[in-house]
C-alpha cells in the first residue's frame, strides 16, 4: 500500500520546523498555534487580493517565506555580494524609516496568561530603548515579545553570529564576554535586570559580544522584524529630537557625530518630578544621566565630610542643562557617592552602564579630569579631604 503525502506538506512542515529553531520556543504547542494561523491569515489576505498563495511559510516574524523564487531573491543576493566586505554583510536588509509598512505587515502575537504579563510589564518598565514609544508602539512590542527560559552556561548571544531576537531581562545573572586575538574577555556582567542584543539588530552587524547566563534565568525576547519594525523608526524620530540637543552637551563635543547618534539610539528620556531623588546615595550604580531639561541638586550625607550628623545632607552641587551626573560611581566602581534630586521637573537622558562604557570612552579622561575638581571644590567648600571611594555611609 502506497500513502500519498499531501502536496505541500513538507515544506509547511519545514517551514515549522525552521522557525521553531530559530526562536527556540518554550512551548511548541502554543508556538505551532500562532504560527499555523498567521499562515492562513497571510494566506486569506492574500486569496482577498486577488493574489495567488505563493507562501509555502511563514517566517515567525511575520514575513512570509518564499519557496518559488520570483527573481527578486537572486536580485538581492546580487547586491549583497556587492557588498560583501561591508559591515552588512551578514545581513544586508537596510531600514528607511519613511517606509511605512506597520499597518500591511502581520504582527507578530504571543499570547501570554495575565500572570506572564504582568511579570512582562515589570521586567520591561526601565528598559531606555523602550522610553520613548507611544502607548501604541509598546502595546505591540508587549504583545510580540516571548518568553525563554535558560539554563546556567546557555550561551543566549554568541558573539559573530547573526541577530534573531533583542532581550529583557527579568532575572537571572549574564556575563558578557568579548573576543578581541582569539581571547575571550569577561568584560560586564547584567545582574537580574537590562537588557542586551539591540546592536546587530539596529545596525545590521554580527553579534558584537557573547553572553552567557550564569544562573538560571528568565528572559523576554523580541524578534528582529517587530524591533526594526517599532524600535528603529522611533530611533530615527529620537535622532531628529536630540540632534541638536546632544550637539550642545559639552562633554559630548569631542565624539564623531555618528558616535553621538549612536548614543542617541540607546539613551531614555525620563521625567523626574520636584524633590524626587533619582540617585541615592550608597546605592549599586547602573546608569548615566544627561540633564535635558531642568535643574538636579547633588546631595551627600553631612556624616560623610564631617563624620557627625548620619540623617543630614548637604547640598555640594547642582546641575544645569546640559551637564551629566552619576559618572563617579560607573568609573569607579562603586556605590553611589552621593544623591540626586531634582529641582522642579526634571527631564534627563538616561544611558546604561554597559552603553556608558561602550560610547563614552572617548570622553573617560574628560570625566576623570573633572572628578579630581571634586576632591579640590570639597577642600574648598568644607576645608577637609574626602575619600570618594567610600560613598556608603
Ligand atoms: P548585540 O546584538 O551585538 C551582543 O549582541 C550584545 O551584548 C550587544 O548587542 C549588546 O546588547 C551587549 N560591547 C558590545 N556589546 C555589548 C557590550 C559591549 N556590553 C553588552 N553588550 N561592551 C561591554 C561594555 C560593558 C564593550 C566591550 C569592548
Ligand atoms: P555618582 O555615580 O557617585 C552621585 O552619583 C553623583 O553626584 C556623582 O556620581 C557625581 O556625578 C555627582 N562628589 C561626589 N559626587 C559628586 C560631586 C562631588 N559633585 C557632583 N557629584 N563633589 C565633592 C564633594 C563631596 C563636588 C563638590 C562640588
Amino acid at each position: 500500500m502506497s500513502i500519498e503525502i499531501p502536496p505541500g506538506l513538507t515544506e509547511l512542515l519545514q517551514g515549522y520546523t525552521v522557525e521553531v529553531l530559530r526562536h527556540r520556543p518554550p512551548d511548541l504547542l502554543d508556538f505551532a498555534a500562532d504560527y499555523f494561523s498567521r499562515l492562513r491569515d497571510t494566506r486569506d489576505e492574500q486569496l482577498r487580493e486577488g493574489a495567488a498563495p505563493r507562501a509555502k511559510g511563514v517566517n515567525f516574524d511575520g514575513e512570509p517565506m518564499q519557496t518559488e523564487s520570483n527573481g527578486e531573491d537572486e536580485r538581492r543576493e546580487a547586491a549583497d555580494d556587492e557588498d560583501s566586505d561591508s559591515d552588512f554583510e551578514l545581513c544586508a536588509e537596510a531600514f528607511n524609516p519613511d517606509d511605512d509598512d506597520e499597518d500591511t505587515e502581520p504582527r507578530v502575537v504571543h499570547p501570554k496568561t495575565d500572570e506572564q504579563r504582568c511579570r512582562l510589564q515589570e521586567a520591561c518598565k526601565d528598559i531606555l530603548i523602550f522610553k520613548n514609544l507611544d502607548q501604541e508602539q509598546l502595546s505591540q512590542v508587549l504583545d510580540a515579545m516571548f518568553e525563554r527560559k535558560v539554563q546556567p552556561q546557555e550561551h543566549v548571544i554568541d558573539q559573530g553570529d547573526d541577530g534573531d531576537n533583542f532581550y529583557v531581562i527579568e532575572r537571572g545573572l549574564y556575563d558578557i564576554f568579548v573576543a578581541r586575538d582569539g581571547q575571550a574577555r569577561c568584560v560586564g556582567r547584567y545582574d537580574n535586570h537590562g537588557s542586551f542584543g539591540e546592536l546587530a539588530l539596529m545596525y545590521n552587524t554580527p553579534r558584537a559580544a557573547t553572553i552567557v547566563a550564569i544562573t538560571e534565568g528568565s528572559l523576554w525576547g523580541l524578534d528582529r522584524v517587530t524591533f526594526r519594525r517599532i524600535i528603529l523608526k522611533n530611533n530615527a524620530k529620537k535622532r531628529k529630537t536630540y540632534e541638536l540637543f546632544i550637539e550642545s552637551v559639552p562633554l559630548l563635543k569631542s565624539l564623531e557625530p555618528s558616535e553621538r547618534m549612536k548614543i542617541v539610539d540607546v539613551i531614555g528620556e525620563k521625567t523626574y518630578q520636584d524633590g524626587e531623588r533619582i540617585i541615592s546615595q550608597g546605592d549599586k550604580a547602573d546608569s548615566f544621566y544627561i540633564v535635558q531639561s531642568g535643574e538636579v541638586k547633588i546631595l551627600i550625607k553631612s556624616k560623610t565630610v564631617t563624620g557627625k550628623d548620619a540623617n543630614q545632607e548637604v547640598e555640594i552641587a547642582r546641575c544645569q542643562k546640559g551637564q551629566y551626573f552619576g559618572e563617579l560611581a560607573l568609573v569607579t566602581n562603586k556605590p553611589r557617592a552621593a544623591s540626586a534630586y531634582a529641582v522642579g521637573e526634571v527631564k534627563c537622558l538616561v544611558m546604561d552602564v554597559q552603553a556608558f562604557e561602550r560610547l563614552l570612552g572617548p570622553c573617560m579622561d574628560i570625566m576623570k579630569r573633572n572628578i579630581t575638581h571634586y576632591e579640590e571644590q570639597l577642600v574648598a567648600l568644607f576645608g577637609s579631604s574626602l575619600d570618594l571611594t567610600n560613598p556608603g555611609n
